[in-house]
């Protein structure tokens, strides 16, 4: 009976799944919680291509797998399903974005089933639906209550095309980084997450993370970290005085000019009467220079002298004050101490407009930087003989000492701009009362509702803005007349938490029961997209230590342990979009082949953290693979359906047969762990070449084919489930067995003492004649061979009451015993 792996099976097994309920969670099984997550996706008008099957079928393996080595496995599901692709298609086609973003999940939902994965569907979370949003908003209102929220009229980043402002995570070379729009810089009154607050620990904790080194790097990048010092210069002939931010104050004694970023509140009170026009001009044309271009460094340094000179804090000397692009606002005190024999923007600049160049010695030598060569030594002998360090530490103590200073440690990471000039986002719960002023939506009120009769256009004001149905309210407070908020929240504070709701995602009275939380958290295992490094993991993390403030949850971090699966791209080498018309459809492959025979192909044909192009060349070889281990899987029901077939059993043969297995078992298990399904199946394509050679001596028990062919099936049912849950299935009939689950089974562990089958045959002598022959291991000592061969039961009956002369043993070979 040779059925063929077919489209039938995937049904046949997905219907036994479900009636049997293999997928349902239960977070009071006693067994082990684990946590796998795949990064929900945005319910796009196009279908999953093959790129999200990639992501989300091989991670089920690794879910599959765990459940069968006895994990309570929870592998949720859902959609972030607000954001302003649903409302920019509503633009361009009339279509409400609610009506376009609810029929491509219910598309995508179908898809996700047809996949045969192992989700969590019970938990699903939608964060534009009313009972997901009422939370988010309630998230939003804790943090404003804890002063974690707050609005504030600032310079933010404004893409004129998406028409709203964006956080500073989400420019990308001063360009959008949805649409690659050149941002503009408005000032505006936005509202802030004071993600800033928790700097410290988002550093901190990362090294206690299982993430990728490049992805924790990146986030320690952006958040900027530097342990420095603050030094205070106050301003010649003036009562004035500034601050700087120095990471080198061990460099304070060569100090030859300080710069003030333009924007500094000082520049027009200190600037003398002869510069001010120079520096007006200088101060409007850096305005209108990006960040990025300001901080470039092969850009050429410009600057203007105020006219004026500060102190210096330890020597009392004066010293210009200069301004410079080069130096930013909004880092750091907006203005820094120039060292030019020590930094290289310094060294250009004091080059270019000929300022002194000074340079320090510490450890009693000079720095081996080129710019010291042309440095003027300063001698400070106080600090010479200290190391950089040692003389950081004693300045800044000085400076403490004298007022001047102290120790500092400042952050490049600025806080989470959360508000949003649009439409199709949770509207922020907050109500504008002249009287009372902000006053923020009682919890009892929640959720705040978008409205959905409005009208989309792109006139560049949110549509909320124009609604007076939705604007038009009342006062929490006074009861008075007062307006809405109209900004929405940026999508990325509905997906800083989603994972928390999925353990409870029909609660009404909280976002989540803590308990319940408590329980299932952190996730063990998040898989997805590098490209959320410095965005959504990290918000993420803030929310999550927020809520711990708070103390609705007792965990540090959300995710322990991260994999970036890699990206599949169109064949032409593009990320795969509709718009290049170069999406791969699995939908005819799975027709044609089976929907294992296409996830067993993404396993092989790629790696799952670097991806690639597609191309379908090997799925053919994929098909013939399975076809081949289906006729293994048949033979051996045939000889086991047929019981009086003699066999002959060879003990050699079978251990063999138990080191490929017990191998394969080994080397599977540690691969899956770290997501190397590529060569998991390599393995098992090895185990069944054995399998079949096996099969082929035709010496064997039914006992030992039974259980070999319930293993075989049992681990390959990670990878091919469809497949091994039905063939599984039939040879449990073979026995009038009720038909179970594989994936109710305990995977194969391998056992150890089946692993070492590097042995050789040896003969054992006694006096050059052959007695016996042994098997040892190649690497054997000749200690352990002589060991092994006289406690040998056949050389003991030989050669008791004899007395042994001596014992030859040469490697490999053979053994020989003299005795007289
Ligand atoms: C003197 C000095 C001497 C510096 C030296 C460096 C080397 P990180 O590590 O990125 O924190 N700086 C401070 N505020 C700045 C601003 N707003 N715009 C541009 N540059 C600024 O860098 C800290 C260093 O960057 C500070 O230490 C300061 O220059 C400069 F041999 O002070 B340093
Ligand atoms: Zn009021």
């Amino acid at each position: 009976m040779n059925t063929g792996y077919s489209v039938k099976i995937d049904k046949d097994s997905q219907k036994f799944w479900e009636d049997q309920e293999i997928s349902k969670f239960d977070l009071n099984n006693e067994k082990e919680k684990l946590y796998v997550l795949e990064m929900f996706s945005y319910p796009s008008g196009s279908n999953l291509h093959a790129g999200h099957w990639f992501n989300f079928g091989l991670v089920d393996s690794y879910a599959r797998y765990k459940k069968m080595s006895g994990f309570n496995v929870f592998q949720p599901m859902g959609f972030d399903a607000f954001g302003l692709p649903a409302e920019n298609y509503a633009i361009k086609t009339g279509i409400h974005p609610k009506d376009s973003t609810m029929k491509n999940i219910d598309t995508m939902r179908l898809q996700l089933k047809k996949m045969g994965a192992l989700f969590n569907f019970e938990n699903e979370v939608v964060t534009c639906t009313p009972d997901y949003y009422k939370w988010t908003q309630w998230i939003f209102l804790k943090l404003y209550e804890n002063n974690l929220a707050y609005r504030e009229n600032a310079p933010v980043n404004f893409c004129p095309s998406c028409n709203t402002v964006l956080a500073n995570e989400q420019v990308i070379d001063n360009c959008c980084e949805r649409c690659s729009t050149e941002i503009e810089k408005k000032n505006l009154t936005q509202w802030f997450f004071k993600i800033t607050n928790y700097a410290d620990e988002l550093v901190n904790k990362l090294d206690s993370l299982d993430w990728p080194d490049k992805t924790k790097s990146m986030q320690k990048n952006w958040i900027g970290r530097s342990f420095g010092t603050i030094v205070n210069f106050s301003i010649d002939n003036s009562n004035k005085n500034f601050n700087v931010f120095t990471t080198r104050v061990d460099t304070l004694m060569g100090v030859s000019y300080v710069v003030l970023a333009p924007e500094h509140n000082l520049v027009l009170e200190i600037t003398t009467k002869d510069n001010l026009n120079k520096v007006k001009n200088y101060i409007e044309e850096s305005s209108k220079q990006s960040e990025i271009d300001r901080l470039s460094s092969s850009r050429e340094k410009t600057g203007v002298f105020t006219g004026s000179y500060a102190i210096h804090p330890i020597t009392n000397k004066k010293i210009p004050i200069w301004i410079s692009n080069y130096v930013i606002s909004t880092y750091g005190t907006g203005a820094v101490m120039a060292v030019p024999a020590h930094d290289e923007r310094d060294f250009e600049f004091a080059t270019k407009f000929n300022l002194p160049i000074n340079k320090v010695i510490t450890n009693n030598k000079e720095d081996e930087l080129p710019m010291t060569k042309k440095g003027v030594l300063i001698n400070s002998l106080q600090f010479n003989s200290l190391s950089s360090d040692e003389a950081k530490d004693k300045i800044t103590k000085y400076l403490e000492s004298i007022g001047k200073g102290s120790f500092k440690t400042t952050f490049r990471l600025r806080d989470w701009l959360i508000s949003r000039q649009r439409y199709w986002g949770a509207p922020i719960p907050i109500v504008h009362c002249d009287d009372c002023g902000i006053v923020p939506v009682p919890y009892t009120s929640l959720p705040v509702e978008l409205p959905y009769n409005i009208k989309f256009n792109a006139n560049g004001k949110s549509p909320l803005e124009e609604c007076s149905e939705f604007k038009e309210t009342t006062c929490p407070k006074c009861n008075k007349k007062a307006k809405r908020e109209t900004d929405t929240l940026d999508t990325f504070v509905c997906s800083s938490w989603y994972y928390l709701r999925y353990v409870d995602p029909k609660n009404n009275d909280a976002p989540f029961d803590s308990n319940k939380v408590n329980k299932m958290l952190p996730v063990d295992k998040y898989v997805g997209g590098p490209e959320h490094a410095c965005m959504h993991l990290l918000y993420a993390r803030f929310i999550t230590k927020a809520l711990r403030d708070m103390g609705y949850l007792n965990f540090d971090e959300p995710f322990t342990s991260l994999t970036h699966q890699g990206l599949i791209l169109g064949p032409d080498g593009f990320k795969m979009s509709k718009s290049r018309g170069n999406t791969i459809s699995p939908d005819k492959y799975i027709e044609e082949y089976g929907s294992d025979v296409f996830r067993v192909y993404l396993m092989f044909a790629f790696t799952y953290t670097e991806g690639g192009a597609w191309s379908d060349d090997g799925i053919k070889s994929i098909c013939k693979f399975i076809n081949r281990s289906e006729r293994l899987i048949n033979k051996s029901l045939d000889i086991l359906r047929n019981k009086n077939f003699i066999f002959d059993y060879d003990k050699e043969a079978h251990e063999e047969l138990l080191f490929a297995l017990n191998t394969s078992i080994k080397m599977i298990t540690s691969d899956i762990e770290q997501l190397q399904f590529n060569t998991c199946i390599a393995h098992f394509m090895k185990l069944t070449n054995q399998f079949s050679k096996y099969l082929n001596t035709n010496k064997i028990t039914y006992d030992v084919l039974k259980d070999l062919l319930l293993n075989y099936l049992k681990i390959f049912a990670p990878f091919a489930p469809h497949f091994s849950e039905y063939y599984f299935g039939i040879v449990k009939e073979l026995d009038n067995e009720a038909k179970t689950s594989v994936f109710l089974e305990e995977y194969p562990k391998a056992d150890e003492k089946y692993l070492t089958r590097d042995q050789v045959e040896i003969a054992i002598q006694i006096n050059g004649k052959i007695k016996t022959k042994i098997y040892v291991d190649t690497n054997s000592s000749e200690e352990e061979i002589k060991n092994i061969s006289l406690s040998n039961n056949d050389i003991i009956n030989n050669i008791t009451g004899k007395t042994i002369v001596k014992v030859i043993v040469i490697q490999n070979r053979l053994v020989n015993i003299v005795v007289k």
